[in-house]
């Protein structure tokens, strides 16, 4: 007769979905793990599951609501907001910035990230699986004292021994306004009990490979995570970058067939590993779209209207990039 359940009960369920209910109604909701507003318009509320971005939304933006299949637990822990479901861990920190310290970036990032992997590694959730991260003024400064450059070193001293992998996926994105007194770095992080798969881009240098001209130290990321079991291929930031060089400095649309490129690629690395992954985005895919120039927000949206269609879910938001010649970037999740 048949074998015991194949099933496993205790597999870790992850939904993501764009939702424009009230705030109150998607947080009544006793399985959200985290949900995100963006831009100013975006409402305030207590909740440590809640968070929101400062990053303006093209048109009106949906909430963006990660959800597990069973009750979640949530609270604060000094600066850190946490939401589990006893398999998968969302954390949010905030860092200021010193107002009188010349490396105030640095010294930010490299505070977030002991504090998240003390975090972490405490309560049980050692395997961090996806990072995103929001700072002001990110491609202010020049050469090695560029702001992101400066992030970077930051995180790799906040990561200690962790530098050494797995690393995981990652967004770092700069919120558009210009630095200023009262910056302050925002991390907010998905890790889990157990470790997922860090993939790389066969078109793309890996990150933590970068040469020395991007900064003293490469940026610590995968190009994309594999959870375990049945959870969303999450999708690192990915630009126009072929090798390690940024390509189509002057054109937004070639930019965004370049990234595009990219991700037919690492979907490809993805499904290698995962057969049953689509190979091309879809309707269970969800994309976050960051665009530098208020100007280009409307060409971006229409560009990615004729590529994907309506199908494709996708929030457009006005971002910096991390290098000054990248227009857009585009991260998500994928199913
Ligand atoms: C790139 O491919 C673009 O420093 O955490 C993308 C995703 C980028 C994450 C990070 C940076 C980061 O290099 C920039």
């Amino acid at each position: 007769m048949s074998a015991a359940p194949l099933v496993e009960t205790n597999a870790p369920v992850l939904r993501v979905d764009y939702l424009t209910q009230p705030l109150a109604e998607v947080l009544g909701d006793a399985r959200v793990l985290a949900a995100f507003g963006f831009g100013d318009a975006a409402p305030v509320h207590a909740d440590p599951r809640y968070l929101r971005v400062q990053l303006p939304p093209h048109g009106a933006a949906p909430f963006e609501v990660w959800r597990s299949d069973r009750a979640v637990e949530h609270g604060r822990d000094g600066a850190i907001a946490w939401s589990h479901d006893g398999a998968l861990q969302f954390g949010a920190l905030e860092v200021e910035e010193a107002g009188d310290d010349p490396d105030a970036i640095g010294t930010a990032s490299q505070e977030a990230y002991r504090q998240l992997l003390a975090f972490t590694a405490a309560s049980g959730y050692p395997h961090l699986l996806r990072v995103w991260n929001y700072l002001d003024g990110i491609t202010e400064g020049d050469g090695d004292d560029e702001r992101y450059k400066r992030f970077c070193l930051g995180r790799g001293y906040g990561l200690g021994t962790a530098i050494e992998g797995p690393l995981p996926a990652a967004t770092a994105i700069g919120r558009p306004r210009p630095g200023a007194a009262g910056s302050r770095l925002q991390v907010y992080w998905l890790a889990a009990r157990v470790p997922g798969t860090p993939l790389e881009n066969p078109r793309q240098l890996s990150a933590y490979c970068y040469p020395r001209e991007y900064g003293p130290q490469p940026p610590s990321f995968a190009r994309a995570m594999l959870p375990p079991g049945d959870l969303p291929l999450l999708l690192s930031g990915t630009a126009s970058i072929v090798g390690h060089r940024s390509l189509h400095a002057d054109c937004v649309i070639a930019q965004i067939d370049e990234t595009l490129a990219n991700f037919d690629s690492l979907l490809a690395t993805a499904r290698a590993r995962r057969p049953s992954l689509p190979a091309r985005f879809g309707p269970d895919s969800r994309l976050k779209v960051y665009v530098r120039d208020r100007d280009e927000l409307e060409t971006v949206a229409a560009a990615l209207d004729a590529r994907l269609g309506p199908d494709v879910p996708r929030i457009v938001l006005h971002a910096a990039v991390c290098r000054r010649e990248l227009r857009v970037e585009i991260d998500g999740v994928h199913r």
